[in-house]
């Protein structure tokens, strides 16, 4: 009897066990949040070597300049700090000062949110900007480089201001999609400014695509927003090239800041309070 007890309170143990964690497993979050506070405005406390915070700052200075990176103490939304980014216009090489997380593994179904806010200063047209990219470089077929340098074969989608508005808009091009336009609102200067984008990640039309700026809903939309291996095969195949695309896909690296400096002049704009969170 004493036997058969002992048997059922551990049959009764393992079974509560199982059931703890496939419900973990049903609801997996996972959170990364950065509000850029640091102790002595030390841009190195943002990539502590144990992976924690930040991965890599992403620095392409035009030929005759020098883009900044600096924490700033007299702007921010949260705490006391912010970061702020400052790049010149490019030239030959396409300008960017911007900071990488990476580590990420996000992938089709799941629902992912990316909010920020963001402070860009100056009127000048900063049409085709490029805020934030979300991108997948595992997925690369390595066979195929020919005409596709190391910045290329990360395909993904991105934020970027749209039209002489400065519409911020869903750009798709990595990944063969149109860009999800909005014409609504003009992105705000010289004022904090918080963006919210949302979605359910899919390699086919039942993606969805949201994008709020202030907490208003600007866009709300259906649409790929994940690599499609077949859309992949076909692209290439004009070109004459075999690309298998690797999967399962998933997305492993965010960048945000001036990821491309298109404009004609010196953008500088401050971050603060990232989140980014899948479920
Ligand atoms: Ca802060």
């Amino acid at each position: 009897m004493k036997y058969f007890t002992l048997t059922l309170i551990i049959l009764v143990s393992f079974s509560a066990c199982k059931k703890d964690n496939s419900s973990e497993e049903e609801n997996i979050t996972f959170i990364f949040q950065d509000g850029f506070e640091t102790q002595n405005n030390s841009i190195d406390e943002l990539f502590p070597l144990d992976g924690s915070r930040w991965t890599t700052i992403q620095q392409v200075n035009p030929l005759n300049a020098t883009n900044e990176i600096t924490i700033i103490n007299n702007e921010f939304t949260e705490g006391q700090n912010a970061l702020r980014l400052l790049a010149h216009p490019s030239d030959t090489q396409i300008s960017k000062m911007d900071i990488e997380k990476n580590g990420l593994h996000i992938k089709s179904g799941d629902k992912v949110s990316i909010s920020a806010d963001f402070f860009i200063k100056g009127t000048q047209s900063i049409e085709n900007l490029v805020l934030m990219d979300l991108e997948s470089c595992s997925c690369w077929d390595s066979s195929v480089t020919e005409n596709y340098g190391i910045e290329n074969q990360c395909p993904g989608i991105r934020l970027k201001l749209s039209g002489t508005d400065n519409y911020l808009s869903i750009e798709r091009g990595k990944i063969a999609g149109s860009t999800l336009h909005q014409t609504a609102v003009s992105f705000p200067r010289n004022q904090w400014v918080s963006v919210l984008w949302e979605m359910t990640l899919s390699d086919t039309e039942d993606g969805l695509n949201k994008l709020f700026i202030n907490g208003i809903e600007l866009l709300n939309e259906n649409g790929m927003n994940m690599p499609n291996a077949q859309i992949f095969s076909n692209v290439f195949a004009n070109q004459g090239i075999n690309f298998t695309l690797q999967e399962p896909v998933f997305y492993e690296r965010l960048q945000i800041g001036i990821t491309a400096n298109p404009t004609a002049e010196n953008v500088e704009l401050f971050i603060d309070n990232f989140l980014i969170k899948t479920e």
